[in-house]
C-alpha cells in the first residue's frame, strides 16, 4: 500500500492526498514535518514533503507523484484521455507551480510567521505572478472546471491559491484570484467535492497542532 508522508498544513501534501482520495487509492498517512527534521533524505532527496513510498521505492515532487498515480490507476481519471488535452492540464499545473505558488511562497514567511517583508521578492515576484495569472486566463476554459472536466489542474489550483491568495493580499493588497475570471468558481467547486471537504477538515484540525 502507498504511504503518503507529509502533514495537512502543506498545500503540496494536500494535493496528493486529494488525488489519492479522488482515485480511491488506499494509502497510509505518515505524518512528517520538515521543520521538525523528520524527512528522510534517502526517500526525499530535497528534504521536502510530500513523498510517497511505493512497492518499488520512494517518489517525491507533487507533480511527479500525481502523474504516477494517474498511470498506476487511470480510473477515475484526473486527466483528459486526449494526449494534447492532457498536456494542456500539465501546462496549467506548471504555470501554477512556477508563476503562482513559488512566487507567492516567497512571502510565506511574512504571512505565516510574521517575518520581515521579503523586499527583494516584492517586485520580481509580482511580475511573474502577473504573467502567471494572464497565462491561466488564456489556458483555462473554467467551464465547468479549469480545463473543462475536473482534473489535476483543479486540485493544483485550489491548493495553490489557498495560500498564494492570502500572501498576495497581505503583501500587495491584491486579490489574485479575482484577476482570473471564473477561477473562484472552479476553486469553490473543487473544494466542495468529497475529497476537498476531507482534505479541508484535516487541514483545519491540524492548524492547532502544528503552528
Ligand atoms: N517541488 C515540491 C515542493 C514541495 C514543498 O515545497 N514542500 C514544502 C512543504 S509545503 C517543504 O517540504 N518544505 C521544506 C523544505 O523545502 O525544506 C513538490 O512539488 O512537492
Amino acid at each position: 500500500m502507498i504511504k503518503l508522508h507529509g502533514y495537512p498544513l502543506s498545500n503540496y501534501y494536500n494535493m496528493v492526498k486529494f488525488a489519492l482520495i479522488e482515485k480511491n487509492i488506499d494509502f497510509e498517512d505518515v505524518i512528517a514535518v520538515p521543520r521538525q527534521g523528520e524527512i528522510s533524505r534517502n526517500k526525499s532527496p530535497l528534504g521536502q514533503i510530500p513523498f510517497i513510498d511505493t512497492d518499488q521505492g520512494s517518489l517525491s515532487d507533487t507533480m511527479v507523484i500525481l502523474g504516477y498515480l494517474e498511470t498506476i490507476k487511470p480510473e477515475p481519471a484526473l486527466l483528459p484521455k486526449d494526449t494534447y488535452e492532457a498536456a494542456k492540464v500539465w501546462q496549467v499545473c506548471k504555470v501554477l507551480e512556477l508563476n503562482i505558488e513559488l512566487q507567492a511562497r516567497r512571502h510565506f514567511g511574512e504571512l505565516f510567521w510574521g517575518g520581515a517583508r521579503n523586499e527583494s521578492a516584492v517586485t520580481d515576484a509580482r511580475t511573474l505572478l502577473e504573467k502567471g495569472l494572464y497565462a491561466l486566463s488564456q489556458l483555462g476554459s473554467f467551464d465547468p472546471y479549469l480545463c473543462g472536466a475536473f482534473s489535476i489542474a483543479d486540485i493544483y489550483a485550489a491548493h495553490t491559491f489557498i495560500y498564494a491568495g492570502p500572501a498576495c493580499q497581505k503583501v500587495y493588497g491584491w486579490d489574485i484570484v479575482a484577476e482570473v475570471k471564473g477561477l473562484q468558481h472552479t476553486i469553490d467547486k473543487t473544494n466542495a467535492r468529497k475529497a476537498g471537504a476531507m482534505v479541508a477538515a484535516d487541514q483545519k484540525a491540524a492548524l492547532n497542532t502544528y503552528q
